[in-house]
């Protein structure tokens, strides 16, 4: 991967500017700052590894030299477009580049995890910056190649990537190319009709009894969907339904 190939293979998709990097601490954290200096919608950053990539809740991404993607894009939110959107926006177009392209399975884990055979093979982070201009950092990270799994760590969540999933080797650039062709054209239907029932549709565990973590408890139920905020709706046993802000989603599992 370099500048060149990556302008050249991005040139018919609508990226205004692209920084690249061998390696680098966070791609968020580039395109943040870039966003501060006023970096335009869909400027993109993207890096062969980084050393310090960002999950959420402080937690830490890997990204492996020369094995996965790593990437954020600059989006300026209108009025109204609140966070979880995007990463929703993330989410929907991995998914449907990696089932349209690769013909892969994928599912949305909510909120923000993309899930083959239930397995976690990219993870979104969508930060925002308020001041001056607004503006959303969609972080995007993907594991290609089969060394992008971290080994030295246990992870919160099982991993896979898609060549473990397709067993042969992959041109990382060109699904690069097919997310953000999609990212491109979902951002301009944002938070429609559309975009809420493509979500839904690949709703990891939907109709299942899940487990979400909250920060302090943990909460047991049938997952029932999403809201227009971008909430998710677990159905309890005593027949109720919770609206989950934020939490870590899995299957119940078995006592
Ligand atoms: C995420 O957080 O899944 C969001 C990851 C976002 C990464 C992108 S890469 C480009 C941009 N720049 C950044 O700095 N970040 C974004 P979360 O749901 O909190 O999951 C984090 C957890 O996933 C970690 O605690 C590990 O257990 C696990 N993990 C770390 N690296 C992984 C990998 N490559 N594949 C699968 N799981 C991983």
């Amino acid at each position: 991967m370099d500048e060149q190939q990556l302008n050249l293979s991005l040139r018919e998709i609508k990226i205004p500017a692209i920084r690249y990097f061998p390696e680098i601490g966070s791609t968020n954290d580039v395109a943040l700052e870039w966003a501060k200096e006023g970096a335009p919608e869909f400027s993109l950053v993207i890096a062969d590894s980084q050393t310090a990539g960002r999950g959420r809740l402080n937690r830490n991404w890997v990204t492996n030299r020369g094995e996965g993607l790593a990437f954020s894009l600059v989006l300026r939110p209108k009025l109204n477009e609140k966070i979880p959107l995007f990463s929703a926006l993330g989410g929907i177009s991995v998914c449907e580049a990696i089932i349209q392209t690769l013909h892969l399975p994928a599912m949305i884990k909510w909120p923000n995890d993309i899930l083959v055979h239930e397995k976690k093979v990219c993870g979104i982070l969508a930060e925002g910056h308020w001041e001056g201009a607004p503006s959303v950092v969609l972080g995007i990270g993907i594991n290609v190649g089969k060394g992008s799994i971290p080994e030295s760590e246990p992870l919160n969540f099982p991993a896979t990537t898609l060549e473990t999933e397709l067993d042969h080797p992959m041109d990382r650039v060109k699904i690069l190319r097919e997310v953000l062709k999609h990212l491109v054209q979902w951002r301009e239907c944002m938070a429609t009709y559309e975009f809420f029932t493509y979500w839904k549709e690949h709703l990891a565990f939907f109709g299942k009894v899940v487990q979400v973590t909250l920060v302090r408890k943990n909460v047991q139920g049938i997952l029932k969907g999403i809201n227009e905020e971008g909430n998710l709706q677990i159905q309890k046993d005593d027949g109720t339904t919770i609206v989950v802000e934020m939490g870590d989603v899995q299957l119940r599992p078995i006592p």
